[in-house]
């Protein structure tokens, strides 16, 4: 029984405003190989949590089918949790907030789950921006079933076996902001600076939070000629924005040079600190964050953080209209308004 973690804790382990240790927010123990990248996503999703003082149980976790959609069974172990069918999860993930609204959903994915069997779901998930947070942690490879190469492999890129791509990547951040995806980021396993603040807006934000997080395959696409390897992202990764997220009514403290900072403010009044590194970037300005991404792709860099936001968008629930009570919670007689006013609604049809 080596998957059972431990039970005990250190009694004077840090705890959150809700009294929860960083212990409430794990899972099981993971059995992802030692130093994939996956892992190290999964425990900034649990730092975030934590951070955020967020109740496990108003969480939903929903993936796919790869080793990236298993590690919800690694973090937040207290959560409403649903592994579904390759590249199902945004379907599962629409009904289930369409269910019920006031719970935080998780959908995790992989490059083959996202780019190639479930794309069909992905690109209508953006258009209709659920409010949820969508990761893709993006390895260039399949590696649940050893190592094939994904839709997100670089053009050239060598696997292991030696063979080279052919074929052209698909960037899935560029993708995500021309379908309308509301809040899109990019990030890196190995920089939890950056990531957790991330995850932490991406949470805040009311809509689909897009992040495409490169995230090794130790196993399969780790070798020299990658360009999703530790050595190859280290070497290439740029970051566009130093940020955090500073929750509502919290006081706003920066800590950086003013004249580069710029606020942006999230739909629940919190505000994103980012400081500015890229002069001719606007995270607000759709055309501008493409512009970054499409630059970076022609200078083979990975450009990192939040590339793009836009608060006002409404959300599908705002768009549809629905009621303010979610679904589950409505009684029959909420739902049923009896005969003589259903049969009003059919008079108004004829
Ligand atoms: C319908 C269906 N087709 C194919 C498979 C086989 N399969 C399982 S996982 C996977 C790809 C996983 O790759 P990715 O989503 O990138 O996740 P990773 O394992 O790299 O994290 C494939 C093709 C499957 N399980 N179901
Ligand atoms: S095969 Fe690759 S993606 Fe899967 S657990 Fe191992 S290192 Fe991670």
């Amino acid at each position: 029984m080596s998957y059972l973690k431990p039970q005990f804790s250190h009694p004077r382990l840090p705890k959150n405003k809700l009294g929860y240790t960083l212990k409430e927010y794990e899972g099981s123990l993971s059995t992802l190989c030692a130093g994939c990248g996956h892992d190290s996503i999964s425990a900034a999703i649990v730092r975030a949590c934590y951070e955020l003082d967020i109740e496990p149980h108003l969480v939903a976790k929903i993936s796919g089918i790869g080793c990236s959609s298993k590690t919800p069974t690694y973090f937040l172990g207290n959560s409403h949790g649903f592994n579904s069918v390759h590249g199902r999860m945004p379907s599962v993930a629409t009904g289930a907030n369409m269910a019920n609204k006031d719970l935080v959903y998780f959908g995790v994915s992989g490059d083959g789950d996202s780019a190639s069997i479930g794309m069909g779901q992905l690109v209508h998930v953006i258009r209709r921006n659920l409010n949820m947070v969508y990761v893709v942690m993006n390895n260039g490879c399949y590696g649940l079933t050893k190592g094939q190469d994904s839709a997100t492999a670089d053009l050239g890129s060598k696997n292991k076996s030696g063979a080279i791509n052919p074929f052209q990547a698909i960037d899935l951040a560029s993708l995500a902001i021309e379908l309308g995806a509301s809040f899109v980021g990019q990030s890196f396993s190995g920089d939890k600076q950056q990531l957790i603040p991330l995850l932490k807006a991406a949470i805040r934000h009311q809509g689909f939070a897009f992040l495409n997080v490169i995230s090794p395959c130790v196993t399969f696409n780790n070798n020299p000629g990658s360009t999703k390897s530790y050595d190859y992202v280290r070497e290439h990764i740029e970051a566009t924005s130093a940020k955090d997220l500073v929750p509502m009514k919290n006081e706003i403290s920066v800590d950086y040079e003013a004249g580069t900072s710029t606020p942006v403010a999230m739909h629940d009044d919190s505000e994103i600190q980012l400081n500015k590194l890229a002069r001719d970037w606007d995270p607000e300005d759709r055309l501008s964050a493409v512009n970054a991404l499409q630059k970076a792709r022609m200078e083979e860099e990975i450009l990192t953080g939040l590339l793009y936001v836009n608060s006002d968008w409404k959300d599908l629930h705002r768009t549809l209209n629905t009621a303010k009570t979610p679904l589950n919670q409505l009684k029959e007689e909420d739902l049923n308004p009896g005969t003589k006013v259903l049969d009003q609604i059919n008079e108004s049809f004829r």
